[in-house]
């Protein structure tokens, strides 16, 4: 008897196989670079629906993937050629994997026979890859290339997201194989993610939330993987929580709730610092206790109860001990904490101390200095004119925690960033991949001088594309992150962290057809940030500020979060 698969079956050739199942998963771009292992794709991809965006190298083609991922919350699809294509998409697959982004990378292989004898361009991908992604396929039947892409995306998009590589040999790519419009459900016995978490430990953490006098909620991205921020906001304003968030997990809360103390850990804020310091329930929903959040596991929240909620079994009682462990996605978890019948906490005293710290330390700077300009204010006033409703991606350093300090992220997938890897030229392709997800909404990237320096070539694809990304160059004539820890660590020895010559930048970004201005008066840089932002289209911003900002107020690594540095 002949099944509805069998009936709608068709002979096509590998590459034809491998776009119709992208399209199959809806996939509406897929962002990479050819090369002769997967030339039978590009030449594929010629006639497909699903356009191919040309970035300028590999890595730039994966950290747009994995911007789209994060604002939108659907997998990026990266297509690559073996060897040196393969290779130069590491660090963006790293990247996905510390952050939990769905990805889809193809890379091209060497064909079958020269598999594992140094074949010109061989590079052993699947080797490479093993310990970065949540899964890896080398295809060697064109057989089981339509059920790989099935279980890829399968794998990616549930449980703990994550990338995964499918490895194509070219001659698979080349044969013909038969495509069946597979609508089977992917069942993979090893592989049965737990979403739904036990009501009898759910039950355990609402009776601890009963006898509570300093419970607290840690928000982490755990939250905005699961589309749970509505439900987070209800439990909190149910039951009155302080509340911090991880970097990752800024947005989930909006920036004006009352009970939203900031960022903890490194350098988030006073309060949240000083609640996860001193609460006696610690809840913390989809967070992996991270080490710039708990940034001394030995003495972190010792005098409290932990609950934490995770996808990801593994990620519970890792770094800290865990009295109610809840294994589950976010919002069925969050679903049944609300189901039960709403009761009183007795926490008023606590709710009120977190609230006045919060107002009586926010975050600071010098706001008197009219000589130089002050890259928080840079940050803040680019809030003010976006009204915190903007896509905001950055790269890596100073002006990124200042971002996370100062912009006001108001909803989740909002802040584009790379928290776990902390991966340098993030910052312009992600937000380029954000804005090919949303081109009619707001995107800026903010970004230093030394990471504007790893990927700016992707700007060639903006006019290209007709995208309307505004780049934020805080341009401090150095790697002020680390020069900040030589100067507070090392004695201020600035070892290899000023540059010496820099490019014109406006010049550069004009040279790719981007309009561009410099901005260096603080006596005017409110209104030319707002002159700027006024514009339509694509523009650099570059401003130049001090290069002696340091990222206050500071956790130093391996202390307790209550003894911050810096603190006024
Ligand atoms: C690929 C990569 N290389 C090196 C680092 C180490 N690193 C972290 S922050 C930083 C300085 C960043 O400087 P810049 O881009 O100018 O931003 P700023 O800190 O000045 O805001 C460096 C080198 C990194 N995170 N990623």
């Amino acid at each position: 008897m002949k099944n509805q698969d069998q009936e709608i079956a068709q002979k096509m050739s590998g590459a034809q196989l491998l776009l119709k199942s992208l399209q199959k998963h809806d996939v509406e771009l897929v962002f990479g670079y050819p090369g002769g292992a997967v030339l039978p794709l590009y030449d594929a991809l010629y006639d497909a629906e699903i356009p191919n965006i040309l970035t300028r190298h590999e890595q730039g083609a994966v950290h747009a993937a994995e911007g789209y991922a994060k604002a939108t919350g659907k997998p990026g699809v990266v297509i690559v050629t073996s060897g040196p294509g393969a290779t130069n998409v590491v660090t963006g697959i790293a990247d996905a994997m510390g952050d939990s982004v769905p990805l889809i990378v193809i890379t091209g292989q060497v064909a079958t026979p020269g598999i594992g004898k140094d074949a010109f361009q061989e590079a052993d991908i699947l080797g490479i890859t093993l310990p970065i992604t949540k899964h890896n396929y080398q295809v060697r039947d064109v057989e089981e290339l339509e059920k790989t892409i099935d279980e890829a995306f399968h794998i990616a998009t549930t449980g703990r997201k994550g990338p995964v590589v499918i490895d194509l040999p070219k001659d698979i790519s080349i044969i013909e194989g038969t495509y069946t419009q597979r609508t089977k459900p992917v069942n993979l016995i090893s592989y049965q993610p737990t979403t739904n978490p036990s009501q009898l430990q759910i039950t355990r953490l609402m009776e601890q939330l009963k006898k509570a006098k300093k419970p607290i909620v840690l928000a982490g991205a755990g939250i905005t993987a699961a589309n749970a921020a509505k439900e987070l906001q209800e439990f909190v304003e149910r039951y009155k929580l302080p509340t911090v968030t991880t970097l990752l997990g800024l947005g989930t809360l909006p920036a004006d709730c009352p009970y939203f103390l900031g960022m903890g850990g490194m350098h988030g804020s006073y309060a949240s610092n000083m609640a996860l310091a001193e609460c006696d329930l610690l809840i913390n929903i989809g967070s992996r206790f991270d080490d710039r959040l708990a940034t001394c596991p030995s003495q972190f929240a010792t005098g409290a109860v932990i609950a934490h909620i995770d996808i990801d079994p593994a990620e519970i009682g890792k770094i800290i001990p865990t009295d109610i462990p809840i294994v589950g996605d976010a919002k069925n978890a969050l679903e049944k904490l609300l189901a039960f019948e709403p009761f009183e906490v007795d926490s008023q005293a606590w709710q009120e101390l977190c609230i006045e710290r919060k107002q009586k330390y926010p975050f600071k700077y010098d706001r008197e200095n009219k000589d130089e300009i002050k890259p928080q204010r840079v940050i803040e006033k680019i809030g003010e004119i976006t009204k915190g409703q903007s896509f905001v991606s950055t790269d890596v350093g100073q002006h990124q925690m200042w971002v996370a300090q100062y912009y006001p992220f108001n909803f989740p997938n909002q802040l584009i960033t790379s928290g776990g890897l902390g991966t340098m030229g993030f910052g312009i392709p992600a937000g380029i991949g954000a804005q090919f997800a949303y081109r009619d909404r707001p995107v800026i990237v903010f970004v230093g001088d030394g990471g504007f320096q790893m990927t700016n070539q992707e700007f060639a694809i903006l006019n290209e594309n007709g995208l309307n990304v505004k780049f934020v160059l805080i341009n401090n004539g150095s790697l002020g992150m680390v020069r900040q820890w030589q100067e507070r660590f090392h004695n201020e020895r600035r070892s290899s962290s000023v540059f010496d010559g820099q490019p014109d930048f406006i010049k550069l970004a004009e040279a790719y057809g981007i309009d561009a201005v410099r901005i260096m008066n603080p006596a005017t840089v409110d209104s030319e940030l707002e002159a700027a932002f006024a514009k339509e289209g694509p523009m650099l911003i570059e401003v130049i500020v001090s290069n002696s900002e340091h990222v206050t107020p500071m956790v130093p690594a391996g202390v307790p979060n209550d003894q911050m540095i810096g603190v006024e």
